[in-house]
């Protein structure tokens, strides 16, 4: 135990901070890893396109996973330098094992996960699967589950249900529920001469892929949302309203995605508004910068807000958090362990805030006192309590954690 963290644990006890409560409440903390941001949202199909669905993956470091025997090895890499027990990895649709000549994704069975299968068991960790609707030619027009032809329809209808099946295997198999989460890129590029139709399409090939019941302890439904795509301007069929009407009307976790949103909108303010009329929250951590929605996330004010949120509206079973950003301009390895390690810092600083007085100032109207209180907040010693957690789970500093992360650059990535 280092001096700097004998004397912040004293200071935070001076505000009424237990300071080992907060790092036991951490330790529980459940965080899903994004499999996505090792092979740039490529997948491992036997013909691959480019990536479509308005996203786009920009750089060409060195090192992306060419199969899933890869991208698990440098999965195994980076959890060994993110502190928590609790991690679980989330796959796209096509970050498959294998698969028959001529199979389609319509007819993905356990089989063509079966590497993680393993790897999953033997590690103990919870995987989760969300359906890939897109860098595929059945996304026509750039239309999926809303597309007027009931063929195409029914392909991404049985696309997902493939993928629940999955996920509720693996949940048997790992004893850990998987989230899955329904994402699909429908949308236009100009301006619609019908905003309604597709809306109940969409809401009517959901409803289909819902209707194949799990238990809960299986299969938790997400329902992802978004304002816009590179080449989807002008109207996305499963918009923020679109979806938060159907995950309320039917149950289902709404997935909110930190970069879908406009850009001075607080996600933050979301949480509460959500939780506190029971709604559950499936988070995507990521963060938007201009037209991206996808950089890998920094400890900024967006993203402590939002952990502030989590942390009081939180009871462990209504918000969960899986990781979603792809840079290929960096060391992908490195843009894990940097964001889940921002993630953790600012859950962190979030339950070792002393939110008491500041809470009472404000119910008594005293808002001068509030703004005191929150900027004094801001220098509390929370770099101690942090290093002395990676201490704890044996993990090397931030400075330090680069020096590990460039000799397996050397001695695996740029091999590839
Ligand atoms: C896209 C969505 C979605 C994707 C993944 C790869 O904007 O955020 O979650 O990131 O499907
Ligand atoms: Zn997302």
């Amino acid at each position: 135990m280092s001096k700097s963290f004998e004397l912040a644990r004293e200071i935070y006890g001076a505000v009424g901070v237990d300071v080992e409560a907060a790092l036991a409440r951490l330790q529980k903390s459940v965080l899903s890893l994004h499999a996505w941001q090792g092979d740039d949202v490529k997948g491992f199909e036997d013909t691959i396109g480019a990536l479509t669905g308005g996203c786009q993956v920009t750089g060409n470091y060195p090192g992306c996973a060419r199969n899933s025997e890869e991208l698990r090895k440098d999965l195994d890499f980076a959890m060994t330098l993110i502190p928590c027990r609790n991690l679980k990895v989330c796959l796209q649709g096509h970050e498959i094992d294998s698969m028959k000549p001529g199979q389609d994704r319509d007819s993905w069975t356990v089989e063509n996960f079966a590497g993680w299968m393993d790897w999953a068991v033997a590690n103990h960790i919870g995987m989760e699967i969300a359906p890939a609707f897109y860098s595929h030619p059945k996304l026509d027009h750039g239309l999926s589950l809303s597309h007027e032809s009931e063929d195409i329809r029914k392909f991404w209808i049985r696309h997902a249900q493939a993928c629940r099946r999955v996920s509720a295997e693996f949940a048997r198999r790992t004893g850990v529920t998987a989230v899955c989460n329904e994402w699909a890129p429908d949308g236009y590029k100009d301006s619609p001469a019908d905003r309604r139709a597709p809306r109940e399409r969409l809401q009517a090939s959901l409803d289909e892929i819902f209707s194949e019941k799990f238990a809960e302890t299986e299969v938790l439904d997400a329902v992802e949302s978004k304002l816009f795509g590179i080449g989807v301007e002008s109207y996305t069929v499963g918009s923020h309203d679109f979806y938060l009407s159907y995950a309320a009307r039917n149950n289902k976790l709404i997935c909110l995605d930190t970069g879908h949103f406009h850009p001075t909108e607080n996600i933050a303010d979301k949480i509460s508004a959500i939780t506190a009329q029971g709604g559950r929250i499936l988070l995507h951590v990521s963060r938007g910068v201009r037209w991206d929605s996808d950089h890998v996330i920094l400890l900024d004010d967006p993203l402590m807000d939002l952990a502030r949120e989590c942390v009081r509206n939180g009871n462990g079973k209504n918000i969960f958090y899986t990781l979603d950003y792809f840079d290929a301009s960096i060391n992908r390895v490195a843009a894990w362990v940097i964001g889940a390690r921002n993630w953790f810092k600012a859950t962190l600083i979030a339950l070792l805030e002393p939110s008491k007085t500041m809470c009472e100032a404000e119910a008594c109207g005293d808002f001068t006192l509030r703004m005191a209180e929150k900027e004094a907040v801001k220098s509390l010693p929370w770099g101690a309590v942090w290093n002395e957690w990676l201490e704890r789970n044996g993990m090397p500093s931030d400075a330090e954690v680069i020096v590990p992360i460039r000799e397996y650059e050397k001695a695996v990535l740029l091999n590839r």
